[in-house]
C-alpha cells in the first residue's frame, strides 16, 4: 500500500481505510509476518497502533510519519563521558540542551579551512555517489578524507559524547547546499528516522523516550537570517507530532505541514559563522528561512548515536520520500566516530581502508596525467 501524500482521491482512500484496519487487526493477533509482502510486513512489524488510528480516525488527512514517542528528561545532567577539560559542558549546559532539544554554537574550524573546504565539498557533491550510484548530497564522508578528518575533531567528538556516551558512531552525512535565492526548508523533526519511507524506522533503539541521536550541523558559510541560518522550536523534542496531508507546506518532495502550536516565543534562529556547528536532535522541530541573498549557503552535517543504537538492521534498501531516490545500502555501514564500535549491532564500513584505496587512486591518476 502507498501512504505517499498523493493519496486523496476518494477511492484510494476507501479502499485505504479496510485495509489498515486489517493489518491493526493481523499485528494485534501476532500472525505470521514472513508470508506478507513487504510493504505490509514493515508496517505490521514496525508501526505503533497509534499510526494506525491516526490514518482511521482522521480519514487518512493526518499521520504519524514517524514512530510515535514522548521524551523522558534525564535523572542526571552529569556528561556522559570523561573528555579533556578545553572541550567539557557544565551541567548546566547539559541541562539546557535536554530543556531546548538543541545547543551551540561551538567554534570548530577557521574560516581560512572551511573557504578552502568549499569548493572541494560543492564539487563532490555533483559527482556520482560511489556509494550509491546516482547523485546525492548524502554520505559522502566514505569518499571524501578531508570530510572525515573534519567529523572527528574533538570539538564534535568530544562533546557528542558527552550527550551519548564514550562510544559513538556516525551513520549519515548529508551536504546541505541552498542555493541563492531558494525557498525555506520546512519545520520537520524526526525519531526513530521512518519520516523516509514510512514503512522502515532507520535506528532501533532499545528506548524511544531517550535522547538516542543526535545531529551535529557545520557552518561551511556564514549563515545568516537572510540565507537561511538554521530555526529551532524550543523544547520541542518533547514528542512526535502529526502531519497533515498536502496544503501549502512542502517538505522537499513531500507535500506536508507538521502539527504543532506555533507559538513565536518558542522559535529561536541561530545563525552561526564559518566553522561553528550546532548541537541539536532531530525530533527538535527545526528548519531553516529562504535564502533571499544572491550567494549560496553550505553547510554539512552528520547524524550520530551511541553504539548500542541498531540502524538499517532489517533494511536492504529504501526509499527516500522526500529527498528521492532508491538507497541500496550494501556499500552503506556505520563508522566509529569516537571510542569503539563494542556492539557490532550494524554494518560497518572500514572508512580508513576504503579512504586509503581512494588517495592511491587518486596518485596513480596523477601520475598518469
Ligand atoms: O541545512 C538546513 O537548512 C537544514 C538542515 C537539517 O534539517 C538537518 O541537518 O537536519
Ligand atoms: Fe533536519
Amino acid at each position: 500500500m502507498n501512504l505517499h501524500p498523493k493519496l486523496r482521491p476518494m477511492w484510494q482512500r476507501a479502499l485505504a481505510l479496510p485495509a489498515l484496519t486489517a493489518m491493526m487487526g493481523y499485528k494485534a493477533a501476532h500472525l505470521p509476518r514472513k508470508i506478507l509482502p513487504r510493504a505490509f510486513r514493515s508496517m505490521v512489524t514496525n508501526w505503533d497502533y497509534r499510526q494506525y488510528w491516526m490514518l482511521i480516525k482522521s480519514g487518512i488527512g493526518r499521520a504519524y510519519i514517524d514512530q510515535p514517542c514522548e521524551f523522558r528528561m534525564p535523572d542526571s545532567f552529569e556528561s556522559k563521558a570523561q573528555v579533556d577539560p578545553q572541550h567539557a559542558m557544565s551541567t548546566d549546559q547539559i541541562r539546557q540542551f535536554y530543556q531546548d532539544g538543541f545547543i551551540g554554537p561551538f567554534d570548530a574550524f577557521s574560516r581560512e579551512e572551511m573557504t578552502d573546504f568549499r569548493d572541494e565539498l560543492l564539487a563532490e557533491e555533483h559527482t556520482t555517489s560511489k556509494t550509491y550510484g546516482f547523485v546525492t548530497p548524502r554520505d559522502r564522508h566514505f569518499e571524501m578524507p578531508r570530510l572525515w578528518r573534519y567529523m572527528k575533531s574533538p570539538a564534535i567528538t568530544e562533546r557528542l559524547a558527552q550527550l551519548l556516551g564514550e562510544d559513538v558512531l556516525v551513520w549519515r552525512t548529508q551536504v546541505f547546499y541552498k542555493p541563492p535565492k531558494s525557498p525555506a526548508i520546512q519545520w520537520h523533526q524526526a525519531s526513530t528516522f521512518m519520516v523516509e519511507d514510512y514503512l522502515d524506522p532507520a535506528l532501533y533503539p532499545k528506548d524511544r523516550s531517550e535522547i538516542f541521536q543526535l545531529t551535529v550541523w557545520v557552518a561551511v558559510d556564514d549563515t545568516t537570517f537572510e540565507n537561511g541560518c538554521l530555526d529551532f522550536v524550543r523544547g520541542s523534542h518533547d514528542s512526535v507530532r502529526t502531519i497533515r496531508f498536502g496544503g501549502e507546506e512542502g517538505f522537499y518532495n513531500a507535500q506536508f505541514s507538521l502539527e504543532f502550536e506555533r507559538d513565536e516565543s518558542k522559535y529561536v534562529r541561530l545563525p552561526v559563522k564559518a566553522g561553528q556547528f550546532i548541537i541539536f536532535t532531530e525530533r527538535c522541530i527545526h528548519g531553516s528561512g529562504p535564502n533571499v541573498t544572491d550567494r549560496h549557503r553550505l553547510a554539512f552535517n552528520l547524524r550520530a548515536i551511541p553504539a548500542h543504537v541498531p540502524v538499517y538492521t532489517n533494511t536492504k534498501k529504501y526509499r527516500s520520500v522526500y529527498n528521492g531516490g532508491k538507497y541500496d545500502l550494501k556499500n552503506w555501514g556505520v563508522v566509529p566516530l569516537r571510542g569503539a564500535d563494542r556492539h557490532q549491532l550494524s554494518r560497518t564500513v572500514d572508512i580508513d581502508a576504503l579512504h586509503r584505496q581512494i588517495e592511491q587512486q587518486r596518485t596513480a591518476e596523477r601520475r598518469a596525467a
